[in-house]
């Protein structure tokens, strides 16, 4: 049997799963090659646009190792009949993780004080404000998907009280409903943003709602940037409309805005919420299965839809 030939646009992680993805199919890596490939392996924040597939006449499968599927040209890939998968679960208690520690970096001031301490003003007799105890504030989550109920139980477990919105209240559901990000601002402390991508969901933290969160308030966004709006955010972190972010994530990777750049008040990371190496390994494997179920024409394990 001839070996599947496959556009790979994301790397495999750690290093022995992308051996084993080349071990099993002859890899592309440029778009001009791609042609006569029947697979592509992608990102999440990669994806695959309708002008990429168009490139591709044979395709029959895009792998995402990921769950976000905004990159992705969801309504050409039904239309021509390309069976898409993701990396569910797997990555959700990583990614809870980050939100929590962007949180915690946030309110108690540890990437400012890591910065201070570096600067030589502890030396100095410098002090640092206080900070505010995460734990006592009461959370918001925007997005009660799979991330976001991972999230939630993560911070019921450090006792704090989780309200969360999502299109419609989910019966039995541990946590408070609130019909729209504007009155789930209005009644929590610390609006962590775990939504999907996409046009459904852009701008939904705009001036508004970051208004409505108030002085007290922290935004932590581990979804995408565009859910997000930029210049809003910006703006209220430089009047003190609210009190600091947490972001892993941003409108245009890896280019970061000045003025989030500027804000003391800000913790950055590089989209990097999956990136451990227990989630990435998992995510890979999901991938290696769904190519092999594909290829064996067996059911894959995580289709989407
Ligand atoms: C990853 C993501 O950065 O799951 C997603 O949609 O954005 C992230 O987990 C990426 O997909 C890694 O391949």
């Amino acid at each position: 049997m001839t070996r599947p030939r496959i556009l790979a646009l994301a790397d495999l992680k750690p290093r022995d799963m992308a051996d084993r993805l080349a071990a099993d199919y002859t890899l592309v890596h440029d778009i001009a090659e791609a042609g006569d490939v029947t697979a592509v392996v992608t990102a999440g924040n990669i994806g695959l646009s309708a002008q990429q597939m168009e490139a591709m006449p044979a395709l029959q499968m895009i792998a995402v190792n990921g769950v976000g599927l905004d990159a992705v040209d969801m309504d050409q890939a039904a239309q021509r009949g390309i069976r898409v998968t993701t990396t569910p679960d797997v990555l959700s208690p990583a990614v809870a993780e980050m939100a929590l520690g962007l949180a915690l970096a946030c309110t108690r001031q540890i990437a400012q004080g890591d910065r201070f301490i570096r600067a030589g003003e502890w030396q100095q007799g410098g002090k640092l404000p206080l900070g505010r105890s995460l734990t006592e504030m009461r959370a918001g989550i925007l997005g009660y998907g799979r991330i976001g109920r991972a999230l939630a139980e993560m911070l019921r477990g450090l006792g704090m009280q989780v309200l969360y919105t999502a299109r419609s209240e989910k019966p039995g559901a541990p946590d408070t409903f609130r019909p729209d990000a504007l009155t789930l601002a209005r009644d929590c402390d610390a609006l962590f943003v775990t939504t999907s991508g996409g046009d459904s969901t852009r701008a939904l933290v705009d001036a508004p709602v970051l208004a409505a969160l108030g002085a007290g308030g922290i935004v932590v966004n581990v979804a995408r940037g565009p859910v997000v709006q930029t210049q809003a955010l910006a703006d209220a972190l430089r009047d003190g409309t609210i009190a600091g972010a947490g972001l892993d994530v941003f409108d245009d990777e890896p280019q970061v805005p000045q003025a989030l750049l500027d804000a003391p008040n800000c913790v950055l990371t590089p989209h990097i919420a999956s990136a451990t190496e227990q989630a990435r390994r998992a995510m890979a494997q999901l991938v290696l299965d769904n190519l092999a179920a594909h290829f064996a024409g067996r059911p894959l394990p995580t289709q989407v839809g």
